[in-house]
């Protein structure tokens, strides 16, 4: 049986999967920063400790096959948090794969690499980036590292780019962007099993009648999303986009409103 590694498993979506993923009965080692983690399971394998830290990552990664990581910063920051956390981290992780002979990473990127796109449009996966603040910009940084650690390293990555990974959509975006729990665990299970991915990108988001991406081009990974937004339609639509006009423009939302400052708001075509 495959050991799997998690980090960021005290996070909202780490939460979710270690406790899905122990369900299934999957050889686990959780990870969290800085708080130690309950164990929630009688000898749970669980561990906590800064990224950055090679000895720490040497410990996360003993005797690891898969690492599903999803730790670091996961919202807009100051430049130098997000640095530390999405680069610095991040690379030490990649190293320390390279010492270990794990196998593959699945890598939280996230739809903000590609955030300052227009709602209007729909986007392949070959699309060029276009991020909508420095978060963004790391989960573009954070592909690359990981495609240079396939073709230099042998290190297979899932670059996974999430949506709204929330339990269900509660917002006009969300019927776009949403990604159902049950979805995200077959994109994770999929990016554990599916045998020689090499390097792979994959929009990690529902069936949604109005997404905004197509998982053309992402075959090999045989994700089938279940779940659609389309089926809180009726819900979401009775309430107020909490979003502003300019933010209603960009695929990222309030992510590409954040810190804006040209008067024409909006989205440029080239
Ligand atoms: C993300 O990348 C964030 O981590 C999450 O908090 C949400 O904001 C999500 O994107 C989103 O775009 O809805």
């Amino acid at each position: 049986m495959k050991k799997v590694a998690l980090t960021g498993a005290a996070g909202q979506l780490g939460r979710v999967l270690r406790k899905a993923l122990l369900e299934r009965g999957v050889d686990l080692r959780s990870a969290a920063g800085s708080k130690p983690l309950e164990p929630i399971v009688d000898g749970e394998d669980v561990m906590h400790g800064d990224l950055r830290e090679a000895t720490v990552v040497d410990r996360l990664l003993d005797g690891v096959d898969v690492l599903i990581h999803m730790a670091g910063t996961s919202v807009e920051r100051p430049l130098p948090e997000i640095i530390e956390n999405n680069l610095r981290a991040l690379v030490e992780v990649y190293e320390g794969a390279r010492r270990h002979g794990v196998r593959r990473i699945v890598f939280a990127s996230s739809n903000h690499a590609i955030g300052m796109y227009p709602v209007q449009a729909k986007l392949e996966l070959d699309c060029a980036f276009r991020p909508d603040g420095f978060y963004g910009l790391s989960k573009m940084w954070g592909e690359g590292l990981a495609r240079l650690y396939w073709d230099k390293h042998g290190i297979e990555t899932v670059c996974i780019r999430i949506g709204s990974c929330v339990e269900k959509p509660t917002e006009f975006r969300h019927l776009s962007t949403w990604l159902g729990f049950d979805d995200l665990m077959q994109l994770i299970d999929r990016s554990i099993n599916v045998p020689d991915l090499g390097f792979e990108v994959v929009w990690g988001v529902s069936a949604n009648t109005r997404s905004y991406w197509d998982n053309a081009g992402a075959e090999r990974l045989g994700y089938r999303p279940t779940q659609n937004a389309e089926d809180y339609a009726a819900e979401v639509l009775a309430k107020t986009n909490p979003l502003d006009a300019t933010a209603q423009q960009y695929q990222g939302g309030s992510f590409a409103r954040f810190d804006f400052s040209r008067q024409d708001t909006t989205p440029h075509t080239r």
